[in-house]
């Protein structure tokens, strides 16, 4: 520590010597012609003194031509230590007497036009000297000069020693500053620290220790800095990390969360798709199944733990059979948590609510894959009659009027206005499950201004990513009349405040223990897709969607082929899709390019012993799509946009083993979060291929880096730590709304009382 105070004290002290050199360097010349100055009055009083002592008697002696009494006068005037030597001229410049040491070089030292005495300094070879002259003179005339010549040489001793005693001056003052500053930097540094370890360990550790001393008046701003920019990372960290390790983040955390910070209140879902379809077989009998996707893994873990109501379409051929008479199933069908409440649709909403105006206006304006949206006002009328249809079943079904209300996605862009006005204390929560487009793109809407004022009837507004969060806040910024602060990401409009936050999704961390193992999964899929067991397989699943970037992939198998035959034959892609959206044009013709490419691409390739391109259009179980994961070398996700997209995650969870490699389109919200995959830009078809090829090819210590690294993050943000912070933040709001609430109430009973 001393070594770092004395650092950090070298950066004064060694510019406060070069300017005390500076100083130094121009005082002492200063000092020297001073002295000097001084030097010569000195001596010119003297000589005048001098020279009136001796005018009478040199006089007489000059007139008398008295030689001896002139050299006797003169000498004993030269035993004046200063006096060096003199001389007497006559008026016509002859140098009559002189002392014995009066240099010859000086000759009559010559009177100056003026007739003013003169005196100057000379240097002589001995040193330098004064001379000063005196005129002679009795009542009438001038009849000669006396020249006295001064030693000067003290001068020169005097100025070595002013010199010195300057400079030894100014060095002990550096010396003595210097030392001040090593102590007091020392003692400061040692006080700064200490302060700031106090802040770091009660604001890290979030420990109740008091601090070790209060900081000094000086200390506190920098203090105060410091412990707001701890608590900006702290809860950075804590939304980046789940804090306590992401291990936590399992459904016991969530669960004890919701216990603690929203305890008693009710909590409402709302989403398009239900956690639960009930279908008649072919036999007659009620099946139950579970969609496989992200969402309704995240949501039932918190309905799990909250006992409350989830609000979805029923859309399962025998979903009317298994429900009350309000429409109520109680969930879990083997052990049940919570309610789902089905809410029922004609057709013709059906087809002007979901396939209409979610999935032909807002699915493709959103994404921005190149497919036109298409905004029809029959299909916008059926999309705000059916977002009234749940907002009211929303309303029926709270028991409070303040529930936490969490709207899924943007099926429901109008439905957080309609509830917020019927519960204006509800808290509602939407997340929007897509990507947002830049405004521009977003304005082709022709309800722009309703869906905005819509969804801005949410307390929190929730995006995959910080981009798609910006983009909204644009868009609200360039269509509505709203105050928007950037930095604390809130929107203000109509007097309701929105926070706008990203939440990216997840998905929960796996727990397989009756999972094949990875060699068993790799040689039964061979053997099933009937190709050799030393096959390379490519992996990839979607909803047989065009943002899905399908056909892209294709081609980069194709290219990849191309470019390095050697693999035409111990490569296939095998490509599960499953129908999604399958009445709508867009989606059919979709499906055709799919099947068409494919073939066209194996056709290419008929003479190789296993085709390019397996395609199976069809819906998988998870532990089926697990199997491929397992067994593939690659799997490709080669979306043209996609919100976050569930399936990258799913692959690194399956691989236990921590083999195989990523190829993931930089247009996904995952790959701002998986660094360490192969990041492709999807409509860059040989990017693809060589990623692809890479992937294939990447010796096993580099798959294991990477997957590693990944692996890691996924398991530690997963969609309990997604949930878990919407919430958190929920429970905040609602904290600081009962906080305000009793603020008013205060202050109105304190204006009744003055009144
Ligand atoms: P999706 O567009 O549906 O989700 P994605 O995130 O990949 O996209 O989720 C698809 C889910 O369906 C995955 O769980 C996957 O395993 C499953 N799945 C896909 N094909 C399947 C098949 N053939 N059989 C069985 N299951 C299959 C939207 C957004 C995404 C966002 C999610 C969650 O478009 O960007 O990640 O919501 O917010």
């Amino acid at each position: 520590m001393l070594s770092r105070s004395f650092k950090l004290s070298l950066r004064f002290i060694l510019p406060l010597a070069v300017l005390l050199g500076l100083f130094a360097y121009i005082l002492v010349p200063l000092m020297d012609s001073l002295t000097l100055r001084w030097s010569v009055r000195d001596l010119d009083n003297r000589s005048q003194l001098l020279a009136s002592t001796l005018q009478l008697p040199l006089r007489e002696y000059v007139q008398a031509n008295d030689r001896v009494r002139i050299k006797r006068l003169f000498d004993s005037a030269v035993q004046d230590e200063r006096l060096f030597a003199l001389a007497y001229c006559d008026s016509n410049e002859k140098l009559l007497y002189q002392s014995a040491s009066y240099p010859a070089s000086l000759g009559c030292w010559n009177e100056p036009a003026d007739g003013s005495k003169r005196r100057s300094l000379v240097r002589l070879p001995r040193g330098p000297v004064h001379v000063a002259e005196t005129q002679i003179r009795d009542d009438a005339s001038v009849f000669g000069r006396l020249i006295l010549v001064h030693d000067m040489s003290f001068i020169e001793r005097r100025s070595a020693e002013t010199t010195k005693y300057v400079l030894g001056f100014f060095a002990l003052l550096a010396v003595a500053i210097s030392v001040l500053t090593l102590v007091v930097s020392h003692l400061s540094w040692r006080g700064w620290l200490a302060g700031v370890k106090d802040v770091l360990r009660g604001q890290l550790g979030r420990s109740a220790r008091a601090p070790s001393a209060a900081p000094s008046p000086e200390m506190e701003p920098l203090i105060g800095e410091l412990r707001g920019l701890m608590e900006e990372y702290h809860e950075e960290r804590q939304r980046s990390s789940g804090e306590s390790g992401a291990a936590d983040w399992a459904p016991e955390k969530l669960k004890s969360l919701l216990q603690q910070d929203l305890a008693g209140d009710e909590v409402l879902v709302v989403s398009n798709r239900e956690p639960y379809i009930h279908d008649a077989a072919a036999d007659g009998t009620i099946r139950v199944r579970r969609p496989a996707s992200g969402l309704v893994t995240a949501v039932e873990a918190v309905m799990r733990a909250c006992s409350g109501t989830w609000i979805a379409h029923g859309a399962g051929s025998a979903d009317k059979e298994t429900v009350d008479r309000n429409d109520h199933v109680p969930v879990p069908p083997d052990n049940p948590r919570y309610t789902l409440r089905r809410v029922w649709l004609t057709k013709q909403e059906e087809q002007g609510y979901y396939y209409g105006f979610a999935n032909e206006g807002l699915w493709p304006l959103c994404h921005i894959a190149h497919v036109r949206p298409v905004f029809r006002s029959a299909d916008w009328a059926e999309y705000v009659k059916v977002n009234r249809r749940f907002a009211d079943a929303v309303i029926a079904e709270a028991r409070s009027d303040n529930p936490v209300v969490l709207v899924q996605d943007y099926h429901f862009a109008l439905l957080p206005r309609m509830v917020r006005e019927a519960l204006p204390k509800a808290t509602i929560i939407t997340f929007w499950h897509i990507p947002w487009p830049n405004s521009e793109s977003f304005g082709i809407c022709p309800w722009r201004e309703e869906i905005l004022d819509g969804m801005l009837g949410s307390t929190i507004l929730g995006f995959h990513t910080p981009f798609h969060r910006k983009n909204f806040l644009d868009t609200v910024d360039r269509y509505l009349e709203t105050r928007i602060e950037q930095e604390a990401s809130t929107i203000s409009y109509g007097g309701e405040l929105t926070q706008v936050e990203d939440y990216p999704i997840s998905i929960a961390w796996p727990d397989y223990p009756d999972l094949a193992p990875v060699e068993q999964c790799h040689r039964e899929i061979r053997d099933y897709l009937g190709v050799p067991r030393d096959h390379l397989l490519g992996f990839g699943v979607d909803r047989l969607d065009y943002t899905k970037g399908i056909l892209e992939r294709f081609q980069a198998v194709e290219r990849m082929l191309e470019l390095h035959p050697g693999m035409v034959g111990r490569f296939s892609l095998v490509q599960i899709a499953a129908p999604s959206r399958s009445d709508l044009e867009e989606y059919m013709s979709f499906e055709q390019r799919v099947r068409q490419l494919a073939a066209a691409i194996n056709e290419r390739y008929a003479g190789a012993s296993a085709p390019p391109i397996i395609l199976k259009i069809e819906h998988h179980e998870q532990e089926d799509l697990q199997r491929y994961f397992r067994a593939s070398e690659v799997c490709m996700v080669t979306s043209l946009h996609d919100g976050m997209n569930l399936v990258a995650k799913e692959y690194l969870a399956a691989r236990d083993d921590e083999g195989g490699a990523l190829v993931l389109s930089q247009f996904t919200g995952a790959a701002r979060e998986l660094h360490e995959a192969l990041i492709i830009n999807p409509y860059h078809i040989e990017q693809g291929a060589e990623a692809l090829y890479r992937g294939l090819t990447m010796p096993v210590s580099e798959q294991r880096e990477r997957m590693r690294a990944m692996r890691d993050r996924v398991r530690r943000f997963n969609v309990y730590r997604w949930a878990g912070h919407m919430l958190l933040d929920a429970a905040r709001l609602r904290k600081r709304e009962k906080v305000m609430q009793k603020i008013r109430a205060h202050s109105r009973g304190g204006l009744r009382r003055v009144g």
